[in-house]
């Protein structure tokens, strides 16, 4: 059942990977998935889910095959639903049309359907294939804001930081504004595409007033504008009203923030429908999210400047720790985007327990 792929099905469910991907950025609360139904190497029909309350992508792609699906494998990127939701089990669905085979991605991480639609789907006679490997990981990469919202209710949370190559955020005037170049500023465009909300912190609002709204050139043909949330962190409620509009939630006064407890923020962020969050500043609000343990990636670019400083803003103002308890993160990723390096980190779990003197 749980196998590594064949060379075929790998690129079926690359194709598959490929349409959720478009979406990322659009389906929440929903996980992007996609889909590919396909006959000895053949595509016959293909689809995504675009849009929470909207088809399934196993309802697009099978809406759209050329000819009758009987017989034919199904590979979605995600395990297919099984009980009804805003829309009617996809199980139920894939029976009907007599799909042979069901090549799934990864298994989904909503208890509601968490590995039944396996034995499901093996009761009724298909084939039923979940993916192991690099495959699967990243069929699971491609939910892992989904899967964090639905199994601890809270959002995933991308911080980035934008510091010169000793660590400062601004100078010691306080300014912040081109410290990396137009193609880091391009990559952080295409970031803020893909999530739910872009949160900042007040001193950020007051410095800059920041539309932070991605200026997409978007792949996706959505019938709507493509607006992100604003979320606006005041503890010390001084945000002015002018900062304010209709895609803006003000931390104290939408999601009950009460100054201190930001992970019951986050909390009441998901609960709004938000599973993917970036944090763009400023380094005290990072800072403070680093030190809560509610960052899931730390996406970094150092400039090559150097102030030298030490009145600068400090791109880390985390409580002092000696090396051996030093917060502590895996990198992932790193290029370089015309002048400035791209470095991207997860955080290092349990760190603390593992360092030594
Ligand atoms: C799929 N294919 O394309 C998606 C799935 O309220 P509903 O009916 O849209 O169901 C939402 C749940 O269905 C969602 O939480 C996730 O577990 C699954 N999403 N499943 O087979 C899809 N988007
Ligand atoms: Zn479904």
């Amino acid at each position: 059942m749980s196998e590594p792929l064949n060379a075929a099905d790998e690129q079926m469910l690359t194709r598959a990977v490929e349409l959720a991907e478009a979406f990322v950025g659009f389906t929440s609360p929903n996980p992007a998935v996609g889909a590919v139904c396909a006959r000895a190497g053949r595509i016959l029909g293909e689809g995504c889910h675009r849009k929470a309350g909207t088809p399934h992508a196993e309802v697009n792609a099978l809406a759209s095959c050329t000819e009758d699906p009987a017989g034919a494998t199904l590979y979605v990127t995600l395990e297919p639903c099984s009980t009804t939701g805003r829309t009617p089990p996809c199980c139920d669905l894939i029976r009907e049309r007599r799909i042979g085979r069901v090549v799934i991605g990864c298994l989904d991480p909503n208890p509601r359907h968490a590995g039944r639609a396996v034995a499901l789907l093996e009761t009724a006679g298909i084939e039923v294939t979940v993916a192991e490997g690099a495959m699967a990981e990243r069929c699971r990469e491609l939910i892992a804001p989904f899967a964090k919202a639905i199994t601890r209710g809270l959002p995933f949370l991308r911080l980035k930081l934008a510091l010169t190559l000793d660590g400062f955020l601004a100078d010691a005037s306080g300014t912040s504004r081109w410290i990396t170049g137009p193609e880091a500023r391009a990559w952080v465009q295409t970031l803020r595409a893909r999530v739910d909300a872009i949160m900042v912190g007040s001193g950020t609002v007051r410095a800059d007033h920041p539309s932070l709204q991605p200026h997409l050139t978007s792949t996706v043909s959505t019938s709507e504008p493509v607006r992100k949330w604003r979320v606006l962190v005041d503890r010390c409620r001084a945000i002015d009203e002018s900062d304010i509009d209709d895609r803006t939630w003000v931390a104290t006064r939408d999601l009950g923030y009460d100054g201190k407890d930001l992970e019951a923020m986050l909390r009441a962020l998901c609960t709004k429908g938000v599973n993917d969050v970036l944090c763009e500043g400023g380094g005290r609000l990072g800072a403070a999210l680093l030190e809560a343990g509610l960052v899931d990636e730390l996406d970094v670019f150092y400039a090559p400047k150097v102030l030298g400083d030490p009145a600068a803003v400090r791109g880390f103002p985390i409580m002092p720790r000696p090396l051996a308890k030093a917060m502590a993160f895996e990198p992932f990723e790193s290029r370089t985007l015309g002048q400035d390096c791209l470095l991207r980190f997860r955080p290092q779990a349990s760190v603390a327990l593992t360092a030594t003197e």
